[in-house]
């Protein structure tokens, strides 16, 4: 077939280097940028299957997210603009290691019968990496090499582009596949809460959030008050800043001076990610991760459907990461239904799709709400509803007005961001009133290198482990020696350690856990 001549010939542009092996993982694909030409190419040729596979448009998304300027990755985003389906996974796996290419394409396309007539339509983002522009022209090749058709939407956010390929698979009506679609959707239902607003600090991660940011403010009217640092003008990208270096390092951006009380917050480098943070009178950090993002999203999310009387439950789904009083609180404060999930967003993804409204967040800041189609109809139906009283009216606006700033595609830092600074405004509320709603357990978190970190398996949403032999028993009976303790010990999915965990009532007691238990893995 022609086609398959034409995959040959260009196929021959990007070579693969010999002796390497990738891995599509829960990251997409990811390593260092000059290794990455050939699979770009491959990526290019599985969204051109993917789409013809879906009969609809796929994303493919060049980025390394919160990693080093050196590195680059890609993901692919399925129709409704969630990841890449499982199953496809290991054919992406497949495809970037295959010595012979043909026949590892050809296998796909006879396993998922995939008709090389149909059409085939593919989106193409990239993210501000030097190296992101040769690499996504190397996708764009790819998909015309398999005639495919694509449109590249050059620099955009992670979350922007699973915007895109959403509401071109929904006729439009999740909203218009553009930038401007994109910031008025957002915008048009927050904005009009930010009168008293003090002034937000944020912190670009010298990444493409900070140009996206800076794009998004004409939408914002100038009623919310916006200081952009780390914008990229002279930093090099997640280079000492960016919501992943403040979350592991607790502590601010380096250079950076706080002002005591004012409140900041971090994206990372392709804006999936945000972490709230202040210092107080004394100087102490207090950061405001993942977990207090779900739990302020929630708390007001099921406050709302109280208040317009709307029948719909609220859950929350968190990962063994959740710091235990989040958990606590949610469940016996709040009386939110709270779930666990395994590491990775498309397993929170997964779970949240289960219920009326769902949040999820990983503790690290990346997370999102979903509303199930049958929520969204009831909210605009009481929306509209001429004769229901002043209180349930402005619930039910407020509840429109949420739907429409969340992303519900991804975790997004700027709707993310947006749907916060809305809630702390409706509230009247304090970053330090927010941090007060429940008080962190001490934490800490190792990384342990060991021979064979695929020896551990895991289960129960990856709190227990059911191998190597004997080793749960020995967790279990060092989390007794101490007060309000937990532990658990997994592979990691990104790097080749093994990731500790530890929790318990002081700082002393959570460091001396996570030490012991990381002796106890071999
Ligand atoms: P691994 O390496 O599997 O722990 C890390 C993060 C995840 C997720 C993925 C993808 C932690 C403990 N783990 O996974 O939350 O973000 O990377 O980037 O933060
Ligand atoms: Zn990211």
């Amino acid at each position: 077939m022609a086609q398959f001549q034409e995959v040959e010939k260009q196929s021959i542009m990007h070579p693969k280097p010999p002796g390497l092996t990738l891995h599509y993982g829960t990251a997409g694909l990811r390593t260092n940028a000059k290794h990455l030409d050939h699979a770009m190419f491959r990526m290019g040729l599985l969204a051109t299957l993917r789409s013809k596979n879906t009969k609809a448009t796929i994303g493919v998304m060049v980025t390394a997210s919160h990693n080093p300027e050196e590195d680059n990755g890609l993901k692919l985003i399925d129709p409704m603009g969630e990841m890449m389906a499982p199953a496809w996974e290991h054919y992406a796996t497949q495809l970037a290691n295959a010595d012979d290419l043909l026949t590892v394409l050809k296998d796909i396309i006879e396993k998922e019968a995939i008709n090389m007539s149909q059409e085939a339509n593919v989106f193409v983002g990239k993210d501000t990496r030097s190296s992101s522009a040769r690499l996504s022209q190397a996708v764009l090749d790819g998909v015309s090499a398999l005639d495919g058709h694509s449109k590249d939407y050059g620099l955009v956010t992670t979350p922007q582009l699973h915007y895109m390929v959403r509401c071109q698979n929904t006729k439009g009506k999740y909203g218009e596949a553009t930038l401007d679609g994109y910031y008025s959707k957002l915008c048009q239902g927050v904005v009009c809460y930010f009168y008293d607003q003090k002034l937000l600090s944020v912190d670009g991660a010298n990444g493409i959030g900070a140009l996206k940011v800076r794009e998004m403010e004409s939408h914002l009217k100038k009623e919310l008050q916006i200081s952009l640092f780390n914008d990229g003008s002279q930093g090099k990208l997640n280079y000492q800043c960016g919501a992943d270096f403040v979350k592991v390092q607790q502590k601010p951006p380096t250079g950076f001076k706080m002002n005591p009380g004012e409140r900041y917050c971090s994206f990372d480098g392709d804006a999936d990610r945000i972490v709230y943070y202040y210092t107080d009178s004394e100087g102490q950090f207090h950061l405001l991760d993942g977990d207090k993002i779900a739990t302020l999203m929630s708390t007001f999310l099921k406050e709302l459907l109280e208040q317009a009387g709307l029948n719909l439950k609220v859950a929350v789904v968190q990962t063994a990461y959740a710091n235990g009083s989040s958990t606590h609180y949610l469940e016996n404060t709040m009386k939110v239904i709270v779930r666990c999930a395994k590491t990775g967003v498309k397993h929170l993804h997964h779970a949240a799709q289960e219920f009326d409204v769902a949040v999820y967040f990983e503790s690290n800041g990346h997370g999102t709400v979903l509303f199930s189609e049958a929520a969204e109809e009831k909210i605009c139906q009481l929306a509209e509803d001429p004769n229901i009283n002043d209180e349930k009216k402005r619930a039910a606006l407020l509840l429109q007005n949420t739907i429409n700033v969340i992303n519900q595609t991804v975790g997004d830092a700027i709707s993310d961001m947006l749907f916060i600074e809305a809630i702390l405004a409706i509230k009247g509320m304090s970053v330090q009133q927010w941090d007060a709603v429940y008080a962190d357990l001490p934490n800490r978190q190792l990384k342990v290198k060991v021979a064979d970190r695929r020896a551990i398996d895991t289960t129960d949403a990856e709190r227990r482990a059911v191998s190597p032999p004997g080793m749960q028993d020995t967790v279990d009976s060092l989390v007794n020696k101490y007060k309000q303790a937990r532990s658990f010990v997994r592979p990691s999915g990104t790097e080749d350690i093994v990731r500790v965990y530890a929790e318990a009532d002081t700082q002393e007691s959570a460091d001396a856990l996570a030490h012991e238990v990381s002796l106890a893995v071999y």
